[in-house]
């Protein structure tokens, strides 16, 4: 049985991958942060007390800015494969906490770089690596983006996933590691973050639909990105990881669209007229935008044998559907005198 370590398994992607590990037979091992309030929402439906014969996910405390306590698991967990998609990944937020962004996500990667090679050195037990790149790192260069565009990040954020990409480059070349680095572009889902722009128009539309609230306060409407679905995109990271040799792929739909034409898609769904609900909000705009993503997947498509299965369609219907049901839940709980904790959304 292969074992897998995963770092931000509670996030979106680490909880589509660990249902997609677990069910090609691997023993999961999730880093989770010590968090006041529960932080593991996303992967209840996976879990089951470890006293359970049948148990194959487990869950260690760790933080990706603590190498010892990285270095402990990698000779504690003995993994066959290891994939790094912890990170603070909002944009916005970046630049308001640059130091702790850099420190997770360009040191956290070093970090756990670090006690792969050790583990290796010390045991001689090949580890492969997934390196959780982003198409924030083309930023200003313009589409379509391949693995040979040039980087340009325009934000903290960015700028610390290059640093983080060239490490794994670094040491895949140094040292011979097997460092697969993906470069993916947006992907979605109903799992997505709430400060994120898809999740945060699908929550707030439905919540107008169901006459929750009124308004829906957005940032730079003009922005295009290439959304694809998250559960297509861990398959991608899987594959980096089955390949003979270690690279960089691009992981896209090579579809973009504005966030308006998001905003339009979503509320012509729902029967409603998106220009009497949303109004823009300077608070929302980066100090430095990305305009335009589309990334050109053809590498991924003919050495790997990936494309994406969920289109743009399918994955607005996908998302509104499951928001007008939390929306629904949340009416009927209203209704019934309960007051639901509404998240707040002044960092999306
Ligand atoms: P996400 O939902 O924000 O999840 C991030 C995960 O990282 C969470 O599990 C979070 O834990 C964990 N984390 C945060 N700080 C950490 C720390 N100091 N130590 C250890 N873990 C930490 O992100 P995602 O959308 O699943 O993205 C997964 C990865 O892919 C990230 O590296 C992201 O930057 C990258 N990426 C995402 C996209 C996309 O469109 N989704 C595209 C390209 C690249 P908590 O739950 O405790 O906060
Ligand atoms: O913004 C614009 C915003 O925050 C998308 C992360 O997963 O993907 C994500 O980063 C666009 C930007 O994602 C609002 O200015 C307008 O142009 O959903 P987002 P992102 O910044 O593209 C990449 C690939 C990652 O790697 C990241 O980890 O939408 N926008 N109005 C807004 N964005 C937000 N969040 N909120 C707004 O109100």
């Amino acid at each position: 049985m292969k074992k897998a370590l995963v770092t931000g398994i509670t996030g979106q992607d680490g909880s589509y991958l660990a249902e997609l590990l677990l069910s090609k037979d691997y023993q999961v091992h999730g880093i989770i942060r010590r968090s006041a309030s529960f932080n593991t929402d996303r992967i209840e439906h996976l879990y089951r007390d470890p006293h359970d014969p049948e148990a194959r996910l487990f869950l260690h405390y760790g933080d990706l800015t603590d190498g010892t306590c990285l270095r402990r698991l990698l000779h504690r967990v003995q993994p066959d494969e290891v994939y790094n998609l912890g990170a603070q990944s909002h944009v916005k937020i970046s630049f308001e906490q640059p130091g702790y962004t850099a420190d997770v996500d360009a040191l956290g990667t070093l970090r756990l770089l670090e006690a792969v090679h050790d583990h290796l050195s010390a045991t001689g037990k090949p580890v492969r690596f997934y390196q959780a790149g982003s198409s924030e790192m083309f930023g200003a260069s313009p589409p379509p983006q391949t693995e040979n565009t040039p980087f340009y990040p325009r934000s903290p954020y960015a700028v610390s996933k290059v640093a983080a990409h060239w490490f794994g480059v670094n040491y895949r070349e140094a040292y011979g590691m097997f460092v697969a680095n993906g470069i993916l572009f947006n992907h979605e889902s109903p799992r997505r973050g709430e400060t994120f722009v898809t999740r945060k128009i699908t929550r707030a539309a439905c919540r107008i639909k169901e006459g929750l609230q009124d308004q829906l306060f957005l940032g730079n409407l003009d922005a295009k990105r290439d959304w694809g679905f998250a559960g297509d995109y861990v398959e991608a990271m899987w594959r980096l990881l089955q390949h003979d040799t270690p690279d960089t792929f691009v992981v896209a739909t090579g579809e973009a669209h504005t966030v308006r034409e998001f905003v339009e898609a979503v509320f012509e769904k729902l029967g409603l007229d998106w220009k009497k609900s949303v109004a823009v909000d300077k608070r929302y705009f980066r100090p430095t935008e990305v305009d335009s993503l589309c990334g050109d997947a053809t590498k991924a498509r003919k050495v790997l044998g990936w494309k994406p299965q969920v289109g743009f369609d399918a994955l607005v219907t996908m998302m509104v559907d499951h928001d007008r049901e939390l929306a629904r839940q949340e009416k009927t709980l209203r209704a019934a005198g309960h007051e639901p904790t509404t998240r707040g959304s002044t960092h999306g």
